[in-house]
């Protein structure tokens, strides 16, 4: 295709609840929309891209201004002159044309998925079609923020189970981690549960993360510090709750070290988190030829981000439910048509491209900001 244009449509979206993990409490999201204007064979042709980055940099080095900052300075200009020099760009070539910016792999994602979702829609092809995902649903699981008392966690668990979600996930950190899960297991008794400490933890906090194990969870998630590799593999010889890495993933390659260390015996992917769809299947792909279990993690996504990974949740190796929860989960209004739960899964799109776009009175409520990259 040949890019005209992109525009970084910065949207402001209230959350229905306040998510607390051990690094924030967010009360809205600023999802970051790329609108790129293509051209396939004479055809003018649009695709959606949503960058995962957060407000503020507490989760993942990147956040939302630095990388509208990096796409409008450096990632763009570099696409486009290297259109200009004759490169075709398709999904699978707009990573090359990047490359020579250092991380920024949330930015970097949201263009190849722009750009895949253009290329997809043209052809007529939808991301599951073109991933080969033969199933039609994904187990929904869902992901609940830290509370002031443990009353108001059942309460908010009592309602996402009786919704029919098949997982629950606890955020926990130093001071909520051990109540909480004991609370919630003893009332809920043997659903799915896990918990996510957000790189909360240390080595020497392994008294306390042992006093996890009695509870039967399918896995604690980044108890440490993202670079804390050769440390989450020593803890997982000390606890018997298996281990899962969100954050110390950010590529296959670090997949790869984490598998060959013995750090982690799950793998949550979140495609932004390692620079795009493509690194995410490939990750997918090395967990399967590892026996590593993956699912797919969630960034409190639009209907784009969250069709999106419907579909990649779709891949066999995902034999875990991931945090693809309905729209509702988060918002009172999603910016596409919403993406709902029913009888514990969310169903994969199975329109052109993500199957899902912006509704134009929506997008031009909720913008804050929107910025044109021309070639
Ligand atoms: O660690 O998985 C995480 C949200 C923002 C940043 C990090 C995480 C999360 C979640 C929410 O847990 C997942 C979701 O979108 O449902
Ligand atoms: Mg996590």
């Amino acid at each position: 295709m040949h890019i005209e244009k992109i525009d970084l449509i910065t949207v402001r979206m209230p959350l229905v609840h306040p998510f607390t993990t051990s690094f924030s409490t967010q009360t809205e999201r600023y999802p970051l929309l790329l609108r790129v204007t293509a051209s396939i064979d004479g055809r003018s042709v649009i695709g959606w891209g949503e960058c995962v980055a957060l407000k503020e940099p507490f989760y993942s080095p990147e956040y939302l201004d630095g990388a509208r900052e990096a796409l409008q300075r450096f990632l763009l200009p570099g696409l486009f002159a290297t259109q200009a020099q004759g490169l075709r760009v398709t999904a699978q070539s707009v990573g090359a044309a990047m490359r020579h910016v250092v991380g920024h792999r949330m930015a970097k994602a949201a263009v190849e998925m722009a750009v895949l979702d253009a290329q997809l829609r043209s052809a007529g092809i939808s991301f599951a079609e073109h991933l080969g995902v033969t199933r039609t649903s994904v187990p929904s699981g869902v992901s609940v923020g830290i509370e002031d008392k443990i009353p108001n966690l059942l309460a908010q668990v009592d309602d996402y189970v009786a919704q029919g979600y098949v997982r629950v996930k606890l955020k926990i950190r130093p001071g909520w981690d051990v109540e909480p899960v004991k609370a919630v297991r003893e009332r809920f008794g043997d659903i799915a549960l896990q918990v996510d400490a957000n790189a909360a933890y240390r080595l020497s906090d392994v008294s306390t993360l042992r006093r996890l194990d009695p509870f039967d969870l399918l896995l604690i998630e980044q108890p440490l510090a993202e670079e804390d590799l050769r440390q989450h593999a020593v803890l997982a010889r000390q606890i018997a709750t298996p281990i899962c890495l969100d954050e110390s993933v950010v590529s296959a390659q670090s997949a790869a070290d984490a598998i060959a260390l013995g750090a982690a015996s799950v793998i949550n992917i979140k495609p932004g988190r390692v620079g795009g769809y493509l690194e995410a299947v490939r990750i997918h792909d090395l967990a399967v030829a590892n026996g590593v279990a993956v699912w797919c993690g969630g960034m409190l996504e639009t209907g784009l981000g969250r069709s999106a990974n419907a579909a990649l949740a779709g891949l066999p190796g995902f034999t875990l439910p991931g945090d693809i929860s309905a729209s509702d989960r988060f918002y009172q209004r999603d910016i596409t048509e919403p993406v709902v739960m029913e009888d514990g899964g969310v169903a994969v799109p199975q329109g052109p491209g993500f199957g899902v776009e912006p509704i134009p009175e929506l997008l031009t409520e909720y913008t804050v900001d929107s910025v044109e990259v021309t070639a």
